[in-house]
């Protein structure tokens, strides 16, 4: 089916390999599909209107292939990129799936783990960097705690500063020109991860040799899992310039991680979301960090990759309706309006200002009694949603 919402690569969505790829393994059930090859991959999400395509290393080579075997993937990785127009704009490293991560890679209390963990994003950089990657993510799924007594916060925020900062000075010798993202996650697969939210993110970057090089990867599922306004939390990443990629997805508020199909479960979040990004200026790439339900097959796996896609432009197009609807722009306009009386009072600190605002006489009972019209405006919003409007 073509139409106004078929997703095309100028719509800049992405799929990690290991999304349509989910064999629909779970912590309870054995893989329900077959594996695909990530040539594979590349022309299913080529054949469906995707930009480009993400991975970990481990995603595409085996860990324990030969120096040979890793070659003849890359290249076949890389023909079919080129055979099917695909970019790579994102790369990360698996460092949660391999036994010796059992206790974190960066925040193992083991030396010689955290040495190695280095050692392994190195080299998936170079991957990375091979295959065109800009953002270069990382998600610290073992980086936590079950038992608290085993491991000291402050050792934890130290040792991964001091992997960041090994990373970004390398990175900087090496003259790749790559930016680092990111992602928070509360908990799962460990008790506790350290920096569980993007907002903590955002304060530990500050702390960093090269801050300039690192940003964030707010995903969806993760803020909700800690209980937080996902949109919140990516306006407070874009405020500080630190929105440098976006996991998508969906999840039913604070449970297990779930990776849903975008919009499946909070479509007024997923619409409150997209008109923000539509509108604040993002244009990095849209990455749907997601898997199909384990009830589907092959087909329905694409269904899904499809569904992701369609739902963002949808959204985009009722964001577009929402700023072009008069009754609403009329009633965000009344709810926005300045007040002459007191916008001298407000703005950047000057003794003139403090001391008309401490002599400033303020009606309370009228500012108070003001209704806001919230109601009438978030039922013109859900009516658009609906479809009726
Ligand atoms: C999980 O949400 C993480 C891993 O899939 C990956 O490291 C990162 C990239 O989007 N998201
Ligand atoms: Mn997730
Ligand atoms: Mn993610």
């Amino acid at each position: 089916m073509q139409d106004a919402y078929t997703p095309r690569p100028e719509h800049r969505f992405t799929f990690g390999l290991w999304t349509v790829g989910n064999p629909g393994r779970d912590p309870f059930g054995d893989p329900v599909r077959a594996t695909l090859t990530a040539p594979a991959i590349v022309e299913l999400l080529a054949g469906i209107g995707a930009h480009g395509v993400n991975l970990h290393d481990e995603d595409l080579l085996p860990r324990d292939a030969d120096a040979a075997t890793r070659e003849r993937i890359t290249v076949d990785f890389e023909k079919a990129l080129a055979d099917h127009g695909l970019r790579v704009p994102m790369a990360t490293t698996n460092l949660f799936s391999d036994p010796v991560f059992k206790d974190g890679a960066f925040t193992s209390n083991d030396p010689g783990v955290r040495a190695h963990a280095l050692q392994r994003t190195m080299r998936a950089i170079e991957l990375g960097v091979r295959l065109g990657a800009e953002t270069y993510v990382f998600w610290g799924g073992r980086e936590g705690v079950e038992s608290h007594v085993s491991k000291d916060p402050l050792d934890a925020i130290r040792w991964f500063r001091d992997a960041l900062n090994f990373l970004t000075h390398w990175c900087k010798d090496q003259g790749y020109d790559l930016k680092f993202a990111l992602e928070a996650k509360p908990n799962e697969p460990r008790g506790d991860l350290f920096l569980p939210t993007t907002g903590a993110m955002l304060g530990f970057i500050e702390t960093l040799d090269h801050k300039e090089m690192v940003g964030v990867n707010p995903e969806v599922a993760h803020e909700r899992m800690a209980g937080l306004d996902f949109t919140h939390a990516v306006a407070q990443a874009w405020d500080a310039g630190k929105l440098f990629h976006i996991d998508l997805n969906d999840q039913a508020g604070p449970r297990y991680d779930q990776d849903l199909r975008f919009g499946s479960s909070d479509i007024k979040g997923a619409f409150h979301l997209v008109r923000f990004l539509e509108e604040c200026g993002y244009d990095g790439p849209l990455h749907f960090d997601a898997h199909a339900y384990r009830t589907e097959d092959a087909a329905g796996v694409r269904d899904f990759a499809i569904g992701c896609m369609r739902t963002y432009r949808i959204l985009a197009d009722k964001a577009a309706r929402m700023r072009a609807d008069a009754e609403i722009q009329g009633i965000l306009a009344e709810i926005r309006r300045d007040d002459p009386a007191v916008m001298p009072l407000l703005g950047a600190y000057t003794a003139e200002r403090a001391a008309a605002l401490r002599a400033h006489a303020f009606d309370t009972e009228a500012l108070a009694a003001r209704g806001m019209r919230y109601e009438r405006l978030d039922q013109l919003v859900t009516e658009l949603l609906l479809g009726i409007r």
